[in-house]
């Protein structure tokens, strides 16, 4: 009698939770919004089956399973559902569950994954790779439930000042993704190059995506007449299928791929493939150094929203989501005010002065885009002179035009300087690459709050999410990119998928310094500081 009540009492034992809810008891970056542990740990046999419920799920799995190979583990997949399996994938498109979200059970039965979405069972695999990784096979038996906080979660790289090859941009979202970022932010124009091939204007390919040298050091648009050039010859561009398998790398990894063709300013490279889209016709240069230039796209001649919508009529096709970015900031209104035909067109319109005549512009292009059906996205500079109807707003200055933007029932994605720029400094500038004189470090990151405290509750509906962005004035190779990212973007992950109410610097740190082994088996070169940190005290 006694033996029958121990054995029957023995699982409601094993089962007793130690923990529950506190996210900072598992090694998972970002943190699962709920946590319970349990005694006891579960190790990965050493012919593991992994068990998926229907074939549409397969093409998920795949990252488990290829994950588990390159760990020398070996795994076999089937949809034939057994009841010994290691590890059972499930999913179930009747479950209530929200997009994205997943159920993970760790147990003496092996493990659980459930989620209503193949985005839901990716992102779980993801936790599991981080469980699997930092628990060497033996994963304490744990139930999380996860949702993100937020449904835009962006990281941005600039490949107009430097370029990047297509298999750093792959990894780039690889590592996005295992981090639970939902959207590339890709920035493919630029003053000092034109990034993508635009087949009706051969000239981009040929003049615009090439600079016939770079400024050595730091250079800004106050500065760069005194600067010194390296004297060699820079750029290249991406082939339309080049992109196209970028952006089909990224769909499989439930990443939106958001291309930036910046208009009316940030144009000089273009202008200089085809002089007669700027005010005074020319000539131009592609741009050599950094900052500010005053030729822009000339507002006032029909020939520039012809150019600019073929440009968008070849640039749609490439990215199937439903985003579309038009830069609109930092666009100089010199040229326009002594510009004929833009102040022809200020007076045809009833424009006041240049800053509705960007708003014009901007306005126009949007209703493009709007009646390709695209939702438009532009920086904060588009609050100026009016806002266009449907844009989503971009907020860099700081979070006033996002507080604006969203006082107005427009839109938000939330990526002010002071928290989102990894081109700034991470730590003390003295022993650090040179970068943009300012410093984001890792703990300012995480203490970042993307709803801004004066927004009501209805108002913060508004704000989509964050982003944090990666400028490459001063960003020549991959190995530094990588740098200025890692580990960054995993406190931004962390701020924009967790429960605010679990955040945690010290001990975010240390599961960042848990997950270091496989940062270096991914080969991603992130910078030591906050580790360093931590081994000295
Ligand atoms: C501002 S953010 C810019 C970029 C620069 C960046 C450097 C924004 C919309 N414009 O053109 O690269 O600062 O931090």
């Amino acid at each position: 009698m006694k033996h029958l009540l121990f054995f029957l009492l023995l699982p409601l034992l094993c089962c007793t939770s130690l923990d529950k809810g506190k996210p900072g008891t598992t090694n998972v970056i970002p943190a699962p919004s709920e946590v319970t542990s349990f005694r006891g740990a579960y190790s990965l046999p050493e012919e593991l089956s992994i068990t998926v419920n229907t074939d549409s799920a397969l093409l998920v799995s795949r990252f488990l399973s290829e994950y588990l190979a390159a760990q020398d583990r070996s795994a076999s997949i089937s949809t034939d559902v057994r009841d010994n399996s290691s590890i059972a994938l499930n999913l179930d498109q009747t479950a209530n569950m929200p997009i994205e979200a997943y159920d993970l059970k760790v147990s003496q039965a092996g493990i659980e994954l459930t989620s209503g979405s193949k985005s839901g069972l990716f992102y779980g695999i993801q936790t599991l790779i981080q469980l699997i990784h930092s628990n060497n096979g033996s994963i304490p038996h744990v139930q999380i439930k996860d949702q993100p906080r937020f449904g835009y979660r962006g990281m941005h790289l600039d490949v107009g000042r430097h370029l990047f090859s297509v298999d750093f941009i792959k990894k780039y979202i690889d590592m996005m993704s295992h981090f639970k970022f939902n959207t590339f932010h890709w920035h493919l124009t630029e003053d000092q190059g034109w990034r993508v091939e635009i087949k009706k204007y051969p000239k981009l390919q040929e003049k615009a995506a090439y600079r016939n040298e770079t400024v050595i050091g730091r250079s800004s648009t106050k500065t760069r007449h005194l600067a010194q050039y390296n004297g060699e010859r820079y750029g290249g561009y991406y082939s339309q299928d080049q992109i196209k398998e970028v952006v089909q790398y990224a769909s499989e990894r439930f990443i939106q791929v958001i291309p930036e063709i910046e208009l009316p300013g940030h144009a000089q490279a273009a202008l200089t493939a085809y002089p007669h889209l700027g005010c005074t016709g020319g000539p131009y240069e592609v741009a050599r150094s950094w900052g500010v230039f005053q030729d822009i796209y000339c507002a006032g001649k029909e020939s520039t929203f012809e150019f600019l919508e073929d440009v968008f009529d070849e640039v749609l096709p490439l990215f199937p989501g439903k985003y579309v970015h038009i830069g609109g900031d930092e666009a100089p209104k010199s040229r326009w005010e002594k510009c004929p035909h833009c102040q022809q067109r200020m007076k045809e319109e009833g424009l006041a002065d240049e800053h509705e005549l960007q708003s014009y512009f901007v306005q126009r292009m949007e209703k493009y885009l709007n009646s390709k059906g695209k939702t438009m996205i532009g920086w904060d500079e588009i609050l100026e002179g009016g806002l266009a109807p449907n844009a989503v707003v971009m907020s860099w200055r700081g979070e006033e035009g996002g507080i604006a933007a969203a006082q107005q029932n427009h839109q938000v994605i939330m990526t002010p300087t002071t928290w989102c720029y990894f081109d700034y400094y991470q730590t003390d500038p003295t022993s650090e690459p040179l970068a943009i004189n300012s410093i984001v470090t890792v703990e300012d990151v995480y203490g970042y709050e993307p709803i801004p405290a004066s927004l009501t509750p209805e108002q913060s509906k508004y704000v989509l999410g964050s982003q944090c962005n990666l400028w490459s004035e001063y960003i020549t190779t991959e190995d530094h990119a990588e740098y200025m990212v890692y580990p960054r973007a995993m406190a931004m992950a962390e701020v924009i998928w967790s429960p605010k109410q679990d955040r945690d610097y010290t001990e975010f740190v240390n599961r960042a310094s848990n997950l270091r082994p496989l940062l270096d088996f991914w080969d991603i070169n992130y910078a030591q500081h906050i580790f360093n940190q931590t081994a000295q005290e």
